[in-house]
């Protein structure tokens, strides 16, 4: 017999010495009244199991202290804390599961219990406050593994099955007869591959997953390469809504003015880093970012512009790059729906 018994929760506010006094900033065109979150919470993308919902306006991420470390000078860096979500600590959780229970007919059973501690880092629930949410996650950059990976992977290179299984369901052509034979591919060679054959190489961002307001999630985008597929399926998120378009668009052009003064952005390798996109039907919408257990210091006196061409050793990560694009293929669509709409395209406005 095995059954969940209890949990119990212990809070270690290591967040506490670089969070500014006071509550944190709400972002501007996102809701933080205590309007109850949506009963249909979901992951849209990451590693399974990774997330999950917690009290107070909060979510729980299985602990990674190389994002909790981004997340804490984060919060004390001005320009882009309200961006990214609030930090709240770690916390771990303990689980004790009955593992035997021993019947007997005249006491209750002695039971035998193994309990395992798994820690987390609590951070805002970027869900909560709206109504029916869509979401969208779009992983940022040119490049979505580290260059520390990759030296790793020459020196012990760890070819991967489940990856090959992987490249092989989305294109069966992929794999090198070599990659066949042997059955496997290296992680950055399968990481490679994806950034390829969807648009972080050509674009600098990828749409990972979309979640629609009646709870639709969509997670085959593993093809979507081209300008056009990349426009057909931000149109699609957005539904011709032009008060989330607007907002999304404003989000995205104060958020890359944020990026061009962060000290930590500058300072930063920003490797499979997501913009998540969460909105209501009519409004309000907001934009952040996620994901930072990729994300590297570089060494000191060193700084990316995130513009130029990576090579291997200069670190570039493509990540501006990949938000012009974005901001400039969801103007497209505004423009465009606009015009459908019969009204006067956003950029061709006089004020
Ligand atoms: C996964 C995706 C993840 C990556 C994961 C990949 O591929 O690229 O970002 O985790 O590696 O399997 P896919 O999206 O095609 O499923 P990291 O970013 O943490 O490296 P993993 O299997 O080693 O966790």
């Amino acid at each position: 017999m095995s059954a969940k018994a209890a949990t119990r929760h212990s809070d270690s506010h290591t967040g506490g010495p670089c969070r500014p006094k006071g509550p944190p900033p709400a972002p501007s065109s996102a809701p933080h009244n205590a309007l109850p979150r949506s009963a249909s919470w979901v992951q849209l993308s990451g590693h399974e199991g990774s997330l999950m919902p917690s009290h107070s306006g909060t979510v729980l991420k299985r602990f990674c202290p190389h994002e909790q470390r981004c997340l804490q000078l984060l919060m004390g860096d001005a320009p882009l804390r309200p961006f990214v979500p609030e930090f709240h600590g770690d916390t771990t959780i303990t689980t004790a599961t009955v593992v035997a229970v021993a019947v007997t007919t005249t006491t209750a059973p002695p039971s035998r219990y193994r309990s395992s501690s798994q820690r987390y880092n609590r951070m805002q629930d970027l869900l909560a406050g709206f109504r029916a949410p869509a979401a969208m996650d779009c992983k940022m950059g040119v490049r979505t593994y580290l260059e520390e990976e990759l030296a790793l992977a020459r020196r012990d290179p760890q070819p991967r099955a489940d990856m090959l299984a992987k490249m092989v369901a989305v294109d069966p052509t992929a794999p090198t007869a070599l990659e066949r034979e042997r059955g496997a591919v290296t992680k950055p060679r399968y990481m490679q591959w994806r950034e390829l054959c969807s648009s972080s190489a050509s674009l600098g961002f990828r749409i990972e997953a979309t979640k629609k307001s009646d709870g639709t999630l969509r997670q085959d985008f593993k093809r979507t390469k081209s300008r056009d597929e990349v426009r057909a399926a931000l149109e699609e998120f957005v539904g011709g809504d032009a008060v989330v378009m607007e907002s999304y668009i404003r989000r995205l052009h104060a958020l890359r003015v944020a990026l061009e003064v962060s000290p930590f952005f500058r300072s930063h390798e920003v490797i499979g880093s997501s913009l998540l996109f969460v909105h209501d039907a009519g409004g309000p919408a907001g934009v952040w970012m996620i994901d930072f257990s990729k994300t590297r210091p570089l060494p000191p006196g060193t700084a990316l512009d995130h513009r130029t061409a990576w090579r291997e050793g200069n670190r570039e990560d493509g990540y501006l790059g990949g938000l012009d694009n974005l901001v400039t293929i969801l103007e497209e669509v505004a423009a465009a729906a606009a015009e459908a709409a019969g009204a006067e395209p956003r950029g061709r406005r006089r004020c």
